[in-house]
This record gives structure tokens, sequence and C-alpha cells, in this order.
């Protein structure tokens, strides 16, 4: 099957399901007392999500594997792309009503696997209104759902100006980070809203920097490189941005592990290279 009709394929079934998963999560607010492979508390949205949206992708002629956030292993389905997913990015704020996301990325290699290797990467945004931002052939664009339509709201996204930072993790930073912080908010206005998908698309849209670096305790970041840091990152850079680990280039780390983690900064490359010169794991 023609790659780029696959790619058509897993991005429509993706978006278009966006109704049901919106009332998927309004009957499954509570915690279903289990964990997922980060260990992590699951919400019984984030396993009924994931079932749902597997069932979907790999039914799809042309996707060879299925990786979750929230399975332990990389489901073989067949011959051709790899698809990971984050379901339910941001799931914890749920019960709050805050941002949602549905986090894809499409790769030409078996999982794991470097973020060199994306073909594209979207994600939809459940807010006020459904959207999807779309990353392929080094074009980012966005588009309303509408009547089950995608319709094109905004076409080639570029990160151009330096208006908004945020940062996630804050209680547990290194010093170098939090002094910068301290510096860079006198210069720009705080965006941050605890979810992933909702923080980066503000960042898309009006210019600046948001990150989650590493941390005491998480010297390698919150966010897994396969179904976050990759193809936020890849989204980043076709949006003119840079995405950084603080020391490399996301898309360049190597990925052995499933659920590797990676320390996140991305935007503007001017306030990406600011932020990134402040990541030392020492006190
Ligand atoms: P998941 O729900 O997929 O684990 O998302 C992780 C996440 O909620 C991000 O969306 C968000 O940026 C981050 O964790 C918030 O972390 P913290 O609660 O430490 O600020």
């Amino acid at each position: 099957m023609d790659k780029e009709k696959v790619i058509d394929s897993i991005i429509e079934d993706v978006a278009k399901s966006a109704p049901e998963i919106r009332s998927g999560m309004e009957s499954r607010r509570d915690y279903s007392g289990d964990s997922n492979p980060s260990d992590e508390e699951e919400l019984e949205a984030d396993i009924w999500a994931n079932q749902f949206l597997k069932d979907k992708i790999t039914s799809i002629d042309g996707v060879g594997q299925y990786a979750s956030e929230e399975e332990q292993e990389v489901t073989d389905c067949g011959q051709g792309l790899s698809v990971a997913i984050d379901p339910l990015d941001g799931s914890s704020n749920i019960p709050t009503n805050n941002m949602v996301g549905t986090i894809v990325g499409i790769y030409s290699e078996e999982l794991p696997c470097k973020g060199v290797h994306l073909e594209a990467a979207f994600y939809v945004l459940y807010g006020p209104l459904t959207t999807v931002a779309v990353a392929r052939d080094g074009t980012v664009n966005e588009y309303v759902l509408s009547n089950r339509e995608l319709h094109l709201s905004h076409e080639e996204i570029s990160i151009e100006d330096k208006n908004i930072y945020g940062f996630g993790g804050n209680k547990d930073w290194f010093q170098d980070f939090r002094e910068m912080e301290h510096e860079i908010s006198k210069k720009y206005k705080l965006r941050y809203g605890g979810s992933l998908v909702g923080d980066f698309n503000q960042m898309l849209h009006h210019g600046g920097v948001f990150g989650y670096p590493a941390k005491k305790g998480y010297e390698n970041g919150k966010y897994r490189i396969l179904f976050e840091g990759n193809p936020m990152a890849y989204i980043t850079e076709a949006a003119g941005g840079k995405a950084t680990t603080g020391e490399q280039r996301i898309l360049e780390v190597d990925v052995d592990e499933v659920h590797q983690r990676v320390p996140f900064i991305v935007g503007h490359e001017e306030m990406v290279n600011e932020v990134s010169q402040t990541t030392s794991k020492s006190d």
C-alpha cells in the first residue's frame, strides 16, 4: 500500500474518532486502580482510549507495529509503518476539565527507534474546538474537525515570535534551570497548564519555548521519547523551531527501550538556545 495513503488513513482514522474519544472521556473520569508501564496511575479513559484507537490503527493495511504509552510491549500487526501513540496525553487533567490530547508518531523503522525515522507526526487537541496539528514533508498544518470533516485552519505554521514560555516539573528543578527560569519570567509571558498537547499548541501558535527538563529524580525528564518527545520534536522542527534534550537534538537520541524518557525543550531556536545553557543535572 502507498506509504502516503497509509499515513493519510492513520491521521483520518484517529482525528475522526475525536467525537467518540470525547464522549468516552465523559463517562470514564475515575482512576482505574491500575498503572501504566511508566508506573503512572491510569484513568479508565486511558485504558479505554488505548484499546479504541489500537483496534482502529492495527486494522489499517500498511501498519506493521503499534506501541502505546499504555502498553508494556510493542504489538506486531502486519507489515509496514510503525505507530507510537499517547492515546490521552495529560489524562490527569480530565477530572478537572483541562486540555487533553492524543499524540501520534508514524515511524518507518521497527520500534523502538530514533526520531529521525519519523515519517509524520500529529496530535489531536480536545479543547473548545477539536483541532489536529499535522507535520509531514517539513510542514505543519492545523485542521479543525467539524462534522467529522477536517477543515484546514492554519497552513505552514512557523514558530517566529518569542512571546511565551512554560516549563513542567518546577518543584524539582536543578538550581541552574531555576535561576534561568526566574530571569526568563521577566521577559516573556508564562503559559503552563500541565498538559503537553495544550501547552505545546500555545507555543506553536504564539511563539516561544516550552519544556519539561531533566529534574531531580527524573534525570531523563518525564516525557516518553517514542510517544511524546519524538513526535512533538518532529512537529517543532517542521515548524522551523529547535527541539533539544538540553544536550542534543531529540530526534537523534538513541532509543533502546519502548518507555524511555527524554528531557524536552522545544520552540523558537533563540529561546531554546538560551534555556539549553542551564540544563546541568546537578545543584
Ligand atoms: P500523560 O498523561 O500522558 O502521562 O501526560 C504527561 C503529562 O500530563 C503532560 O501532558 C504534562 O505536560 C505533564 O505530564 C505534566 O507533568 P506535571 O504533572 O509533573 O506538571
